[in-house]
């Protein structure tokens, strides 16, 4: 049994289009706290973060957009993320993907003070390692996994507490990398999992592999599940699609092993679009993954030695 804390994030000025400000909104129709509540979990709402007043930071690109308001959130979601982890396990609900900018910050903040070393697990087609310099879109949720690495160009942002080192994460299902962000990953210890691997190898085993790396070392997993980790055809509700992305039950797999694990510490559903939605099977499809992510399964398995 888990101390579930729901905490809502409805930030959209990571990215262009406007909608996932209603994300937080659309979880709670779909009822995510009943589905933590039948699981045997607690379930504490803490309502939606309210981010402070706006400075007037800028930057040298140009293109980059709605730095102060980005910068707002992630002050106020850092100082949310932080308290909540020495309470219970922190369920970020997006919000666009910069909402992780401030959602990682507190989790860090905390795995530095217990002194844990800190995993994250980032499942998304897209490998959001741009910085402030080199985001062409100007697109701030095309940043955070930079941020979180301890990479140069984020001067505006408050430093980030205990970078996360490169071999502790773990890129799996992307497949659409930009030339900048291509060069970052290829001088770096970052586990890359594009889908290319998982076609050849399948989900299983090199999930395995890097939940057992986790486990070795004694360590934290953050897991940052961006809708479009699934293909558009089971998850429709996202500002940029791509396609080739997971399966219902390749998603699924995976959320069950990461349960199965015991080692997931915080959790980031970001990107859903509800304006963009059919009928909610988005909302509903992210929450069915939560359900997985937290212990439903149809039988019990008995769990893997080591
Ligand atoms: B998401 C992109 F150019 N790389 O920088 C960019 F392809 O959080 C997309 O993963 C970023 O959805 C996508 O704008 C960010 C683009
Ligand atoms: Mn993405
Ligand atoms: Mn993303
Ligand atoms: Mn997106």
């Amino acid at each position: 049994m888990t101390h579930c804390i729901l905490i809502g994030a409805p930030v959209d000025s990571g990215q262009q289009r406007p909608g996932c400000l209603m994300g937080p909104a659309a979880y709670r129709v779909a009822r995510i706290a009943e589905v933590l509540a039948a699981l045997g979990h607690t379930v504490e709402d803490r309502g939606d973060v309210v981010p402070g007043a706006l400075g007037r930071e800028s930057c040298p690109n140009p293109t980059v957009h709605s730095l102060p308001e980005t910068l707002a959130w992630t002050r106020a979601l850092a100082d949310a993320s932080a308290r909540a982890m020495a309470e219970g396990l922190p369920i970020f609900l997006g919000g666009d993907h910069s909402l992780s900018l401030g959602s990682i910050h507190g989790v860090a903040a905390h795995a530095a003070a217990v002194g844990r070393p800190l995993f994250v697990l980032w499942l998304d087609a897209h490998s959001d390692i741009h910085s402030l310099s080199s985001t062409e879109s100007g697109n701030l949720h095309g940043t955070p996994l930079a941020y979180l690495a301890g990479r140069p160009g984020f001067e505006p942002f408050p430093p980030f507490p205990a970078p996360v080192a490169e071999a502790n994460i773990c890129l799996f299902g992307i497949r659409s990398v930009d030339p900048a962000e291509h060069a970052a990953l290829e001088r770096s210890d970052i586990i890359v999992n594009d889908m290319r691997v998982l076609d050849e190898r399948g989900f299983a085993a090199p999930m395995r592999e890097f939940l057992d790396r986790v486990q070795a070392a004694g360590g934290m997993l953050h897991v940052s599940l961006d809708v479009d980790f699934l293909d558009p055809s089971v998850a429709p509700a996202v500002g940029t699609t791509v396609p080739g992305g997971a399966t219902f039950r390749e998603a699924h797999l995976v959320c069950e092993l990461i349960h199965e694990s015991g080692l997931m510490c915080s959790l980031d559903l970001v990107e859903l679009n509800p304006f963009l939605d059919e009928r909610g099977r988005t909302a509903r499809m992210m929450v069915d993954l939560v359900g997985s992510l937290m212990g439903r399964k149809v039988f019990d398995r008995p769990t893997r030695a080591g």
